[in-house]
Parts: structure tokens; C-alpha cells; sequence
């Protein structure tokens, strides 16, 4: 089994060569361990970095072009290198890369087509109870929309199996976190997570300025590929609240007309009533057509996953 260890960077000078070095050199059931960086645009001495050490697989973007399309780019380049597990860990050393021989295990024993390395949030120190807060409350947000059981879903310690990466389509720019989750959540990729800690953070994230920044962008990811994945879900939920607004004014209406004013009064109350109801009617429509737009992407991916898997496929 080949096993592909996978670094993205965007100006990675200062920490780099530490990653690099505590990658293990054997793992047991793996025959072949390599290492990939994804060079985003960097403007420091990354690449030089990369080559000192020996980096098997070096892709470089010439400018910088986000997280999601790096994701993109290490994928193909793993699928064609023959990798049966892609691990993922950070540049800044937040990850120990000691833990890549457990995360790997139950792809290894078959168990798992997805791993995640879980840094337990409510015990890490240097996060503030705000931070605390936010990250449980989005892992829930994330493991409740996806239908998957992962305890820290930001976490970008991971690792995937060849066929998890032949059935992931990210088609986010920013950021792949979520999209993975809730594609395998849908796809029935199989997730499994292990227990880990991080080290002293090396520098302030480069990803995310603050962590509202973090919350809005992800957050509107979510809802695109939840969109994406179940859509009667997203769009019948919203024409309810709108179907119980109607249903409210209605009543109001209906109560002022028979008890106390007769025809006359009230009207507003039956205009609103009126437009809450066309309101959810467009949303039950867009529902529909989602849905049979979300039924084609469907069959597009079944495709596209022969596709991958005869493109891919090692020449004898
Ligand atoms: N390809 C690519 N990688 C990036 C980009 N920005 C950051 N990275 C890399 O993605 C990894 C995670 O970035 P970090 O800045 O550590 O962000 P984070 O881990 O979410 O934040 P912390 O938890 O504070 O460390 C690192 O290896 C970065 O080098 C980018 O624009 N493109
Ligand atoms: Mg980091």
C-alpha cells in the first residue's frame, strides 16, 4: 500500500522542514510512504524548503488560488502517483506527525474510508472559551446537516482512501472542509475518527483573519452543499415557517371576521396571510427543481467516478 502525505502551503518557510522531519519512515502495512506539498502562490522559500528535504512531489500554483482548489490539485496528483491513502496535515506544524501512523489504521484494516484526526477543542488551552463554544457548536451544526458522527469536523488532520478520493467532488473554492464531510455524509463514505493533540500554535491562522470570518464563510458553504446534496430538506423547511406565518395571519383574520367585525376589517391581515403563502409556494417550487438538478448531478458523479477510476488506473 502506497501512502501519500500531503502538505498545503502558503509561505510555509518557518515550519515546513519541522513537519517534514517527524513524518515517520514506516508504518506498518504501508510499503511506500511519500510526501506532497501544494505550493499556493507562496512568496517565501518554501519550494526550496521542500526540495532540501527531499518533498517526492512538489505542485506548484503560481499564484494564490485558495484551499478548495489546492484540494483539487493534490487530489489528481495523488490519484496519478497511485496512492491507496492521501494523509492531509498543515504546514504550521499544528499537527504531531507522529499520529499518522494510528490516522491511517482503519483505512489499512478496512474500517474507515475517511479518518479524522479529532484534537479534542474543549481541552486545548490556548483557545478561549468563546472558541471553545464556537467550534462545538459548529461541529454539532456540521455532524446534524451531514448525518455523519465526526466530533471535530474543521480539523485538517485526515486521511482518505483511494476510493473516497475518486467519489469526492469539491466544488467549494475556499475551503474543502465541509464539502468532504457532507458529500461522504450523502454518499455513504464511511468516517471514522481518531484521538489526537496539537502543538503550540506557530502563528496566527492564515486562513481566517477572525473566527467570524471563519463562521460566515463556512457557514455559507454549508448551506450551498446542503442545497447541493437535499435540497426538499432545505427549501420545504423554509416554505413551513412560511406556511405557518400564513397560517397565523389567517387565523387572525378569521377570528377578528367572525367574532367582531364582519367582512370589513382586518384585510392586512389576509394581504399577508396571502403573500406568506405565495412566498412558500416559490419555495416548494425552487424545491422541486433543485431537486431534479440535485438527481442529475447525481448521475453526472456516477460517471464522473468511472471516469476517475479508468483515468486513474495503474497501466500494467
Ligand atoms: N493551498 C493553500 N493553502 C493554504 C492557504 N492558506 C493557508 N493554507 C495552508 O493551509 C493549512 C492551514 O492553514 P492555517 O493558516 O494553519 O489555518 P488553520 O489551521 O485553519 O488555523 P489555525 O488553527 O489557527 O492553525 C496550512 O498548511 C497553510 O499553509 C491558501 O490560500 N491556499
Ligand atoms: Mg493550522
Amino acid at each position: 500500500m502506497k501512502l501519500i502525505i500531503q502538505i498545503p502551503c502558503y509561505n510555509e518557510e518557518k515550519t515546513l522542514a519541522s513537519v517534514l522531519k517527524e513524518i515517520p519512515k514506516k508504518i506498518e502495512g504501508i510499503s511506500e510512504i511519500e510526501t506532497m506539498i501544494i505550493d499556493d502562490g507562496s512568496s517565501d522559500r518554501t519550494i526550496d524548503i521542500a526540495k532540501k528535504h527531499k518533498v517526492n512531489h512538489i505542485v506548484k500554483h503560481i499564484w494564490n488560488k485558495w484551499l478548495g482548489n489546492a484540494f483539487r490539485s493534490w487530489v489528481h496528483k495523488a490519484l496519478k502517483s497511485w496512492a491507496d491513502i492521501l494523509v492531509n496535515t498543515d504546514g504550521d506544524n499544528q499537527y504531531p506527525s507522529k499520529y499518522i501512523t494510528n490516522l491511517v489504521q482503519p483505512i489499512i484494516s478496512k474500517q474507515a474510508d475517511i479518518v479524522m484526526g479529532d484534537r479534542q477543542t474543549a481541552t486545548i488551552s490556548h483557545f478561549s472559551p468563546l472558541k471553545k463554544f464556537f467550534q462545538w457548536l459548529w461541529s454539532l451544526m456540521v455532524r446534524t446537516l451531514s448525518g455523519t458522527n465526526v466530533p471535530d469536523s474543521v480539523s485538517w488532520f485526515r486521511a482518505y482512501s483511494r476510493e473516497s478520493l475518486l467519489k469526492l467532488n469539491v466544488t467549494s473554492d475556499f475551503s474543502y472542509a465541509v464539502d468532504t464531510l457532507m458529500q461522504a455524509g450523502s454518499k455513504k463514505i464511511k468516517i471514522d475518527h481518531i484521538y489526537i493533540t496539537t502543538n503550540k500554535p506557530t502563528r496566527k491562522s492564515r486562513l481566517f483573519k477572525n473566527m467570524w470570518q471563519h463562521m460566515f464563510k463556512t457557514f455559507s458553504i454549508l448551506i450551498r452543499v446542503f442545497a447541493m446534496y437535499h435540497p426538499m430538506k432545505l427549501f420545504f423547511s423554509i416554505a413551513a415557517v412560511f406556511w405557518i406565518l400564513a397560517i397565523i395571519w389567517i387565523m387572525r383574520f378569521l377570528y377578528f371576521y367572525i367574532t367582531i367585525d364582519g367582512p370589513t376589517w382586518h384585510i392586512q391581515s389576509l394581504i399577508l396571510s396571502w403573500t406568506f403563502l405565495m412566498i412558500a409556494t416559490i419555495f416548494v417550487a425552487l424545491g422541486v427543481i433543485w431537486d431534479l438538478i440535485s438527481k442529475n448531478r447525481k448521475l453526472i458523479e456516477d460517471d464522473l467516478y468511472l471516469t476517475k477510476k479508468m483515468y486513474y488506473k495503474k497501466k500494467k
